[in-house]
């Protein structure tokens, strides 16, 4: 089998490049390890960004986006007994859109195979070869895809990153999220981040029907740990607001790293998203940089495909880091506020006094927002 560019792993960073790389003409595979269910249903990320939701209208991505996502104009920090809200048209005239990233993934799957795209699911052993020079991928039971270049689109755990010599930026943080899914009406407009000494609290939906939670737990916490009740009362006292009880579609924890790999590229073969690179869901960051990669990757791909030019490709790993970094500073930031920490007094009133200064201050809220809805492609 032979494609120009090899992808490995059907995420939405993996689906998009395809997607992208296709409207400029060229082929790509893609191999994915789980099966089409299973990754279609995997409960993730929910904010889109701005750039994220234009890029998506701009290449007919966004139909069912536009009619079910959620347009939400501002947060809601909550701190001390009280809430703050950060108004995200006025301080920066862009607002994010709510809408999970597994129907992200529904969309694009379906987009790809309309236009008689190639996803294989459930393939096996998948290794790669030859990435400085004539790059090849095996799979299942001797198969191999040959190509020109390879996409490390394989998420945290997948085997590409592997076969970049790079250094590890590596911060693990003592806490961990329990994050539940149920069938009940939102009763906020809005995320609500809840700051309580108990631990941090999140107020998040998906639809009018289905709301979605988390609560800090420690970072060895089994989901089962918890009942259901525990789980409801220990949100209703950490948010400070009664909430629509529901039955629970999903219930499971997500430990909290920051994670990059420098460089981003090795000769032939290209990470993006998850596989270079992990923030805290904190800020809401991980699908979105995911998505930045890969419009960087393609219009890059296209130059050095198409035409021969090789400045694109050269510069991919460094314009990405820009960004990547940027939103682990603000990952890191946002995590750093918002969790309780292990009984520090003086770290407390250090969080006080950023959340205090965060919803008092114009400009202090203006640097919230502008990370939070996204910064223009390109503008780094
Ligand atoms: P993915 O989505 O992990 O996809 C990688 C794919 O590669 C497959 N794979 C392999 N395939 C073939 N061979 C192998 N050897 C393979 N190894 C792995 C996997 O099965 C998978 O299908 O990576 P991608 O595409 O880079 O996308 C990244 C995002 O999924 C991730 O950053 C976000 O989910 C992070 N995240 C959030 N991001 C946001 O932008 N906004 C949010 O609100 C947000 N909230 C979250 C989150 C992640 C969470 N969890 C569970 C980690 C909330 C949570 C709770
Ligand atoms: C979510 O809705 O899953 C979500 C929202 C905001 C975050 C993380 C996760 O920061």
């Amino acid at each position: 089998m032979r494609t120009q560019v090899g992808i490995v792993g059907a995420g939405p960073a993996g689906l998009l490049l395809s997607h992208l790389l296709a409207r400029q003409g060229i082929d790509s595979v893609v191999l994915e390890a789980r099966s089409r269910e299973y990754v279609e249903q995997r409960v993730r990320a929910g904010v889109l960004e701005h750039p994220t939701v234009e890029l998506l209208r701009e290449v007919g991505l966004a139909e069912r986006l536009d009619r079910q996502g959620l347009a939400h104009q501002g947060i809601r920090l909550r701190f001390d007994s009280a809430d703050h809200r950060i108004d995200f048209a006025d301080l920066v005239g862009r607002g994010i859109v709510v809408y999970g990233q597994q129907e992200v993934v529904k969309d694009l799957i379906a987009a790809r195979l309309a236009d008689g795209g190639d996803i294989r699911f459930g393939v096996t052993d998948v290794r790669l070869d030859g990435v400085t020079g004539d790059p090849v991928i095996h799979f299942g039971d001797g198969e191999e895809l040959r190509c020109d270049v390879i996409a490390g689109c394989d998420g945290f755990h997948g085997v590409s990153r592997a076969e970049v010599p790079h250094t590890a930026f590596d911060r693990r943080y003592p806490f961990a999220w329990l994050g539940i899914l149920a069938h009940a009406a939102p009763i906020h407009d809005e995320l609500v981040y809840a700051n309580h000494p108990d631990g941090f609290a999140l107020y998040s939906m998906r639809s009018p029907e289905v709301t979605r939670l988390y609560l800090q737990v420690p970072p060895d916490t089994d989901a089962t740990d918890w009942s259901d009740a525990q789980v409801w009362d220990e949100l209703q006292r950490r948010l400070g607001t009664e909430i629509n009880e529901g039955p629970l579609l999903e219930k499971g924890v997500t430990g909290m790293r920051s994670f990059v790999a420098e460089p981003m590229r090795h000769g032939r073969l290209f990470l993006a998203g998850d596989a270079a690179h992990i923030v805290p869901p904190t800020g809401a960051k991980g699908m979105n940089l995911a998505v930045a990669d890969v419009r960087v990757l393609a219009d890059a791909l296209g130059s050095y495909l198409r035409g021969g030019s090789e400045t694109g490709i050269d510069a991919y790993s460094d314009t990405c880091l820009r960004r990547v970094w940027r939103a682990e500073h603000f990952s890191w930031w946002m995590t750093t506020m918002l969790h309780a920490g292990d009984d520090d007094p003086f770290a407390r009133r250090l969080q006080l006094a950023q959340l205090q200064q965060t919803v008092s201050s114009r400009a202090a809220a203006t640097t919230l927002a502008e990370n939070y809805v996204g910064l223009p492609h390109g503008a780094l």
